[in-house]
């Protein structure tokens, strides 16, 4: 009994993890389904560490200090719920197993309340970064059974990535499946910001004429700005990177997207929540779009637009373009906020909102400069309802609305498209617009369904129908408020 942790799957993740563990002196004891991979493991990447290898659950499980602490990295799905069962006869009251694989919230709630019934404890954690995270420390989500949080707390931030004063990236989000939760709103996020990027890439490309190169010093020049941020720096990177020949490699990439879904769970929820995440879903259809790929090419030759060249003075519009960036990226993330609000009044957790700004601060791919300011915003206001009334949000962006209605104006009048910064900027307006058209629209519903309408000279919560046309009845249906 002297592994501190018990990791099962030795995917490179796993492997990783184990080994950034290790180098901070916790003992890890590990297994792997195919079991042959445990050995291979000890003899190659993890030789001459601490690391102990089981080959099968029980002689892991003995391997342990109590509370056995038992975590899985697999494929996320089935081969949780097989591993669960699989550990249970070999656990007992207060041992504590963790999925740190890419698990759907809502499988991690049922898993909790699961092992929960068994007398043992769950966590469901996030773990952000890639390979390179987990090895050199990623950001770690944590949720489930609260009395687990301080049995699992010194392991998980010692190995996690620290912002600059040396605090992990990591901390207890919530009960269940909330660090899941939290996860895949971050990927989210990643999606939105990464759609954001390529708007302003393709304003730059087709629109001013920029070379690769030209790109790459304008994005080398933006992360000194306040949209210093990791994926900024990548995209520099990749824009000056060549090819065999010497070209730009990003010119030969087919521009078709995939995705593995955590976009998709998000837009899911925050429909079934009623949370406008406009840019989020603009960032998952655009994706969609590019993949139509020889739809677009047979559209291309049909369908006719303007010429896409912006005359305008070069220095100028990359401003206004990086203030469009900007302004938009305080609104995904606003919104990105609304959602997990509303996910937290809905399933009943304690989320710490200033934490999870710091969580995603470092180690993950959204890691930013951006997000220290966001932690700010709920550490001088724990009840901020809007990021955007943050009153440094706020100012930003009153900074930055010209450029941005100017880059959305001329992208509209070029005909390049620029879903997510026009998305963001229609909720801009529709969020700080206090008569929206929906009395029209409720007026509608009442003259075809009956579906009753609310009054601005009556108190809220009374509902009127009008018999619009002197033929339809008295009878009302029902109505629900999105
Ligand atoms: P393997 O090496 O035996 O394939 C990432 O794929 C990790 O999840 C690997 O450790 C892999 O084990 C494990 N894994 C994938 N599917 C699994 C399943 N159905 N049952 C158990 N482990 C699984």
């Amino acid at each position: 009994m002297q592994a501190d942790i018990a990791l099962i799957g030795l995917a490179v993740m796993g492997q990783n993890l184990v080994l950034n563990m290790n180098d901070h002196g916790f003992t890890v004891a590990v297994f792997n389904r195919t079991v042959s991979k445990v050995d291979d493991f000890l003899n190659n990447e993890a030789k001459g560490t601490k690391v102990l290898g089981a080959h099968s659950i029980p002689e892991l499980v003995s391997l342990l200090k109590r509370p056995r602490r038992v975590m899985m990295l697999v494929k996320a799905g089935a081969a949780v719920d097989e591993f669960i069962e699989l550990l249970l006869p070999h656990l007992e009251a207060g041992d504590i197993i963790i999925d740190g694989g890419n698990s759907l919230f809502e499988d991690t709630i049922r898993r909790t309340k699961y092992v929960e019934s068994k007398g043992l404890l769950y966590v469901g954690t996030g773990v952000s970064g890639g390979e390179e995270g987990a090895r050199r420390g990623p950001s770690i989500m944590p949720g489930g059974s609260p009395a687990a949080w301080p049995h699992v707390k010194e392991i998980f931030q010692a190995v996690s990535a620290k912002v600059e004063d040396g605090t992990p990236c990591c901390d207890w989000v919530g009960e269940n499946g909330a660090g899941h939760y939290v996860k895949m709103v971050h990927n989210a996020i990643e999606y939105g910001d990464m759609q954001l990027i390529c708007e302003a890439y393709q304003l730059m490309r087709d629109g001013l004429g920029m070379t690769p190169d030209e790109m790459h010093e304008t994005f080398a020049a933006w992360n000194k700005t306040e949209l210093d941020s990791y994926l900024i720096e990548i995209t520099r990177d990749i824009l000056a990177y060549k090819d065999t020949d010497n070209l730009p490699l990003i010119d030969k990439i087919l521009d078709t997207a995939g995705q593995k879904g955590t976009g998709k769970w998000t837009v899911i929820s925050s429909q079934e929540l009623g949370i406008p995440i406009t840019l989020i879903g603009e960032a998952v259809y655009a994706r969609c779009v590019s993949a139509m790929k020889e739809e677009r090419v047979a559209a291309a030759k049909k369908l006719k637009g303007p010429s896409k060249k912006i005359s305008a003075d070069r220095v100028k519009f990359l401003e206004d373009i990086r203030q469009a960036l900007y302004a938009s990226k305080i609104v995904s993330y606003a919104q990105g906020y609304m959602l997990m609000r509303a996910a937290a009044q809905h399933y009943v957790w304690n989320l710490n909102y200033g934490g999870i700004a710091l969580m995603w601060r470092g180690g993950c791919i959204i890691r930013s400069v951006f997000l220290g300011k966001i932690k700010e915003a709920f550490e001088k206001n724990p009840a901020l309802a809007n990021l955007l009334l943050d009153p440094f949000f706020k100012q930003a962006i009153k900074e930055g609305q010209r450029s941005w209605r100017n880059v959305v104006a001329t992208a509209a009048k070029k005909g390049l498209p620029v879903p997510a910064f026009a998305a963001a900027l229609s909720f801009y307006d529709s969020f700080r617009n206090d008569r929206l058209p929906a009395n029209l629209l409720q007026a509608q519903r009442d003259y075809f369904g009956a579906h009753t309408y609310e009054r601005i000279d009556q108190p809220r919560g009374q509902f009127f129908h009008t018999n619009w046309t002197g033929r339809g009845g008295k009878t009302v249906s029902g109505t629900y408020l999105a």
